[in-house]
């Protein structure tokens, strides 16, 4: 009862503040939580989300961690944060962005916006290697190997791009990461044009990234050139609609100021069918202009890569169901998701069923490919699939998720779409994203689903005005919905990914046999210590619970270059390396070699330390950088 007053509250609250629309129809008996017939045989919330000490999560839980520019990886069902990975920022806990190595994968940026993850697959399921992500502000991509949930490659920025937001979708096979933009800009980069001149002057773009069937490693393939639409979110197609990608837009108005407004005047956006094997095939046959080194295709010059659909006014999430078949878009600004039949889609196509055309882009006729427009609630986000024949949809101004039937739908529910809307639960608050383990492959898990929620106001004990994010659990094994169990979220949840945790393997060690590192040093007297005019290079190794060597001399001014290389082969034992009053904490993992390379850049001796709790002689393990002051002659170092 409590949760469905509080459901009740926010919607009275929100509807005050949303002026001229009423909805107060929302309260009703369907967003009340468990029954206690369900409950009984699965046992209690607290039985079902319940991990005992020692026990392990069934499922591992990927957050996109927004302008942290960090995933956050949690267990399922317990959701208990596991790690963090750092992606698009420096983090010192893992020595990310300290070492040389990540260093220069971070290049000049120190943050990023992440949004959404991606799985790789593998024949439309999930194969557990790789995890991708976006930056939506600095337009790039990352890639994380699930061996040991690092960041392996950040590709970027993406040429043409500007706000990588519809980004980052994995294809069936992962032969490519699908991304659009969300911004517009002219093209090429750094040309000027006023923005008054939006609509004539600016482009948005659709790229094909590359995925090395082997490495994972991620290349610009090709792109297509498109009208300033802001492309918003994606999905990519299987079964009927294999090889296929779709994006909404949210201002077909090509709007430059006032958004809010101005952005929102059409009752029909377009969102964009894009044919990827069709452009894949076209920038072979040399239909392409090369635009910043990548092959661009002018969708107009290029018949059948893309075409437009007009769609529900505002549109924000597109979500292909596991059969491929059915495409659900939401309109945040109407009460509806729109359901189209992908074999429409295709006959229409063939057919040439044409409503009218933008730019030389034909847009298909709506009224021949829409299924319906099922009334599932305000403010509809994003949708995702049990595998049962049942599609949620998170609604962000009812702050509730809706569960509707997909079609095939009998006459009586076509005739009244109404009926196809089985359950309502509600949710704290403001849900944004939502998801359901294996929503985008071929099979999804179907049993948790977990709501995002963006503003959670009033949730957790409070730490002042910025209130801490929750994420809620939801179990959909039954006809309702059911509310499990709520948590703390890092700061800001957009979209998730649940993988099976049997997917995954984690590497123990880096095995010493396979490192190829020419700076690796298996033993504190293989340690080697050099220095040239200017330059100090040593070979550390750390051993619990020593470094050798421990005491390294340089001259100020010189370049300090090192090569540390964890020996240790057993899992766990990490070993870090500061200095006390340099900015730098390197994390190697057992069988790892890092390097680092800084300036001595002050006279004095400065203590250098092991940062991560190795043994009970952790805190012996020390040393010192000598930086004396520079010399006439350059002596070699003893
Ligand atoms: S968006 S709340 Cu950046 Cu994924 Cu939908
Ligand atoms: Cu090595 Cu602490």
């Amino acid at each position: 009862m409590k949760m469905k007053t509080s459901y009740c509250a926010s919607l009275t609250l929100l509807a005050s503040l949303l002026t001229g629309t009423a909805f107060f129809a929302g309260c009703s008996d369907s967003g009340s939580s468990a029954t206690q017939a369900s409950s009984q045989n699965k046992g209690s919330a607290a039985e079902r989300t319940y991990v005992a000490p020692g026990e392990k999560d069934e499922y591992y839980l990927f957050y996109s961690g927004g302008h942290s520019g960090q995933v956050f990886v949690a267990g399922l069902p317990s959701m208990r944060h596991l790690i963090t990975i750092p992606v698009f920022a420096p983090s010192p806990g893992t020595g990310y962005g300290f070492d040389d190595e990540s260093r220069e994968m971070l290049g000049d940026f120190t943050w990023g916006d992440v949004h959404h993850p991606g799985l790789s697959k593998t024949d439309g399921m999930y194969d557990g290697r790789w995890l991708f992500v976006n930056d939506n502000a600095n337009n790039r991509v990352a890639r994380i190997d699930l061996r040991d949930f690092k960041t392996k490659q950040i590709l970027g920025p993406i040429p043409n791009s500007s706000g990588n937001h519809g980004s980052s979708f994995v294809t069936e096979n992962s032969e490519y990461l699908l991304v659009g933009t969300r911004f517009s800009v002219p093209l090429p980069m750094g040309r000027f044009a006023p923005v008054e001149d939006y609509a004539d002057e600016f482009n948005g773009m659709v790229s094909g990234l590359k995925v090395d069937p082997e490495s994972g490693d991620l290349s610009v393939g090709w792109q297509i050139i498109t009208p300033p639409f802001n492309w918003d979110l994606g999905s990519t197609g299987k079964g009927p609609s294999s090889g296929w990608a779709f994006w909404t837009s949210y201002n077909t108005e090509m709007a430059h100021t006032k958004l809010e407004a101005n952005a929102s005047q059409r009752d029909r956006d377009y969102a964009a069918f894009v044919n990827w094997r069709a452009a894949e095939a076209a920038v072979k046959d040399g239909k392409a202009d090369m635009l910043d080194g990548v092959p661009v295709i002018d969708p107009a010059k290029v018949p059948g890569v893309l075409y437009y659909v007009p769609i529900g006014k505002s549109p924000h999430g597109i979500d292909v169901d596991p059969s491929g078949r059915w495409i659900a878009a939401s309109g945040k600004l109407q009460p509806t998701t729109t359901v189209f039949d992908f074999e429409k889609v295709q006959a229409a196509i063939d057919n040439k069923e044409f409503q009218a055309e933008f730019r030389g882009v034909p847009v298909l006729n709506y009224d021949v490919i829409v299924e319906g427009e099922v009334p599932v609630g305000l403010g509809p986000l994003h949708t995702q699939y049990d595998g049962k024949g049942n599609a949620y949809t998170s609604l962000y101004i009812e702050s509730a998720v809706a569960k509707w039937k997909l079609p095939p739908w009998t006459d009586a529910e076509k005739a009244n779409l109404e009926f196809t809307v089985l359950d309502k639960i509600g949710v704290h608050y403001n849900i944004g994203h939502l998801v359901i383990g294996g929503s985008d492959t071929r099979a999804p898990y179907g049993d948790w689903l977990v709501a995002m929620n963006k503003l959670s106001k009033g949730r957790h004990l409070s730490v002042g005005p910025s209130q801490p994010e929750s994420s809620q659990l939801i179990d959909i094994t039954g006809r309702k919905m059911e509310m499990v169990y709520e948590s703390f979220t890092d700061p800001e949840p957009h979209f998730a990914q649940i993988l099976k945790a049997d997917m995954i393997q984690p590497i123990e060690v880096y095995p010493k046999a396979e490192s190829n590192n020419p700076n690796a040093v298996w033993s504190l007297s293989d340690a080697t210590y050099t220095r040239e005019p200017g330059k100090v290079t040593a070979k550390v190794a750390a051993v619990r619970s020593q470094f050798g060597p421990d005491k390294i001399t340089a001259e100020v001014g010189d370049t300090v270059v090192l090569h540390i290389t964890n020996v240790e082969q057993t899992t766990d034992i990490i070993h870090g390396f500061a200095i006390s009053g340099y900015d730098l904490n390197v994390i190697i993992d057992p069988g790892e070699t890092k390097s680092v390379t800084f300036k001595a850049d002050k006279v004095g001796v400065f203590p250098f330390y092991c940062t991560n709790f190795c043994s009970a002689l952790h805190q012996e393990m020390q040393g010192y950088l000598e930086v004396k002051p520079a010399s006439v002659t350059t002596a070699s170092v003893d």
